[in-house]
């Protein structure tokens, strides 16, 4: 799973990027001319992970994890440059970090503050990226078609004719509902527009109150799988990097009612279509991401490969159930287990023993 942060020179993606990793990274932009990425795998915090695993202190608490990217600023116009755009390729979701902030010592390349401008731009922008994709294919495709019939070709082509009007229109590709027969045709691709896009605003401290209604910041974005974010990078990093308890505090003196790191962990299996499961191992108490509606026995390939194809059934239950009930053994003897299938698409906050045969 993989989370890149990008957007326009001087946003504030490392800020943001620090504030997701608990500021264990240093703080530092990027040199002007170099252009490395910054990684790191967050442990994605949950507080059911917390109370199951509390039922076994002796086990090791072990966190799903997320890679964190952060990417250079790229200029206006730029983001269709090739090795940009390969590096946005790779992402499972985008995180747009967007000037929101006034500071006359950091110009804005456009020479204005206006966040819903750049959302605007750098919306057109990935659409943009998708349509050259898209056309370069299409003539391929025409060309093939011209020389030998083949209706599969036909299919592809007619899906991706559709695609290009619906870009040209002003929709991103994330936004349309491809019927799941038709999906095959786009597994070469991996278009921008139809990633999950969260739009980071990097509000001014004048703007502090309204953090927690960011539509008062920038118009809500429309279309599925876009979402809007206000935090304030300045003032929180500077909480963060404070000693001891006094963070808490100061975080409610501002009024900032939760970590932006909080935030985006708790919502962010919801924008990624994600759920999370549980395990109990021998050493280890242990959540996992996997895509809403997997079924059990790819589920069961997450944790190993092994239990996979050896996969007999699932012992599942949720992760409530098990903490009212004080230990897998207890819930087997109150016969609270269930027996699922391979088939069994996998529920958010299920606890899963997979029995298999090695
Ligand atoms: N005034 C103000 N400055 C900020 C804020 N957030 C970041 N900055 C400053 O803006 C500069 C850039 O911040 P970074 O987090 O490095 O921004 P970036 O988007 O990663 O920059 P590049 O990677 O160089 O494109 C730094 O000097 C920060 O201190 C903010 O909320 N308010
Ligand atoms: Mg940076």
């Amino acid at each position: 799973m993989n989370l890149t942060i990008f957007g326009y020179p001087k946003t504030g993606k490392t800020t943001f990027f620090n504030l997701l990793a608990g500021a264990q990274i240093e703080v530092k932009a990027y040199d002007d001319g170099k252009k490395d990425v910054h990684v790191h795998a967050c442990p994605v915090p949950d507080d059911r992970l917390d109370r199951v695993a509390a039922l076994y202190p002796e086990k090791k608490k072990v966190h799903a994890l997320v890679d964190i990217v952060d990417l250079a600023g790229v200029s206006f116009g730029e983001v269709k440059s090739g090795a940009y755009l390969n590096l946005l390729r790779k992402a499972d979701a985008l995180v747009h970090v967007v000037r929101g902030f006034r500071d006359p010592a950091i110009p804005h390349p456009a020479g204005r503050v206006n966040p819903a401008d750049d959302i605007r731009t750098m919306e057109e922008e990935l659409a943009l990226a998708d349509f050259v994709s898209l056309e370069s294919r299409l003539e391929k495709l025409d060309k093939d078609i011209k020389k030998a019939k083949d209706p599969e070709a036909e299919k592809e082509r007619d899906l991706l004719a559709r695609l290009r009007a619906d870009l040209e229109g002003g929709r991103a590709l994330r936004e349309i509902e491809i019927p799941h027969f038709e999906e095959k045709h786009l597994r070469g691709f991996t278009f921008l527009s139809r990633k999950p896009l969260i739009h980071a605003v990097n509000a001014d401290e004048t703007d502090i109150p309204r953090l927690n209604a960011p539509e008062t910041l920038v118009p809500a974005p429309a279309g599925r799988g876009v979402r809007v974010l206000a935090f304030c990078g300045k003032i929180e990093m500077e909480i963060l990097t404070l000693e001891g308890g006094d963070k808490a505090v100061f975080m409610e003196e501002y009024g900032m009612k939760e970590s932006t790191a909080a935030r985006v962990f708790r919502d962010l299996p919801g924008w990624l279509g994600e759920v999370t499961f549980f395990t109990v191992g021998k050493d280890e108490v242990r959540s996992w991401l996997i895509s809403d509606g997997t079924p059990a026995v790819r589920a069961a390939g997450a944790v190993h490969s092994d239990i996979e194809h050896g996969f007999i059934r699932a012992e599942v239950i949720a992760w409530q159930d098990l903490v009212r009930l004080g230990s897998l053994q207890a819930a087997k003897d109150k016969g609270a287990i269930r027996l699922e299938g391979k088939d069994y698409p996998v529920r958010d906050g299920d606890v899963i023993y997979f029995r298999f045969s090695p």
